[in-house]
């Protein structure tokens, strides 16, 4: 399995992400590493992590699992020995990256619940700007089988959007601050939306305050299988907020407004 991405990351690309607020990076993960993912997931899906959510009311399943590489050896080999950290820090020009916590996203064909429109910093117990998904999709995935869709420059709008529940709770994050999210599937013709048609293995690195979502996934027969992680860089440090749901499966050991530096979010790189 490939330690370092597949390919250079050009500079462009680089502007691009601080442009636009998401980069799709395709080719960086060889096919080893995907095959492991798979395998990973399986495992996931039979026996999910204990932060695991279903989200799926009407059919079909849609898992989110939460912070499960501390507890899935498989998830933890691609969290400190995949090209991520690497692919996160030259994103984020940081000299260091810390690993904020994992996602899995496994939405089966016939599930009809969309991702709902948010940023995903306001869900997340730091602050900084060099803060970074990679959405890696293990499966060829189109707008039909629930692609990804971002609104492009929305990190640069200075909002901050009130976290949704992925489960429509929506009295779950009611104390946390910021303005309810518009009704952006409304406004999506006026808007800089943008999805990406991606092959297995390719990726979606998103700033964590570029607005994203996506549909539910109406094919009959293409999974749509995501492992999401999650990167910070140098500028971020700890900052919890009352009300924040947890990330992490073991509690964080280190006080608001310190580095990240810990055993529950450790420096992957340099390695
Ligand atoms: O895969 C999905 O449906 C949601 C992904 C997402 O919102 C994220 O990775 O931040």
């Amino acid at each position: 399995m490939n330690v370092h991405p597949l390919a250079p990351i050009s500079d462009a690309q680089v502007d691009a992400f601080w442009h636009d607020g998401v980069a799709c990076l395709r080719g960086l993960f060889d096919a080893d590493w995907i095959e492991h993912l798979r395998e990973a997931v399986e495992e996931d899906l039979a026996h999910p992590g204990p932060l695991a959510r279903e989200y799926a009311k009407k059919g079909g399943r849609f898992l989110g699992d939460i912070g499960a590489w501390a507890v899935k050896p498989g998830l933890r080999r691609y969290v400190e020995q995949s090209p991520a950290a690497e692919i996160a820090a030259r994103l984020l020009k940081s000299n260091k990256v810390n690993f904020l916590y994992d996602q899995l996203f496994v939405k089966e064909p016939g599930t009809a619940e969309a991702t709902p429109w948010h940023q995903d910093g306001p869900y997340w117990p730091v602050q900084g700007n060099q803060i970074l998904s990679i959405w890696l999709t293990l499966d060829d995935v189109t707008l039909e089988s629930s692609g990804m869709e971002y609104i492009l420059g929305s990190h640069r709008w200075g909002k901050e959007y009130r976290p949704v529940s992925f489960a429509g709770d929506t009295e779950m994050y009611k104390n946390l601050p910021g303005e309810a999210v518009p009704d952006f599937e409304a406004m999506r013709r006026e808007l800089p939306v943008v999805n990406w048609d991606m092959s297995a293995g390719d990726c979606l690195v998103h700033h964590c305050m570029t607005v994203h979502g996506a549909p539910g996934n109406s094919t009959n027969d293409r999974r749509r299988r995501a492992y999401a992680t999650r990167w910070t860089g140098d500028d971020v440090v700890f900052a919890p907020r009352e009300g924040q749901a947890a990330i992490t499966i073991a509690p964080p050991t280190i006080r608001p407004g310190e580095p990240l530096d810990s055993e529950v979010f450790p420096r992957l790189w340099p390695r």
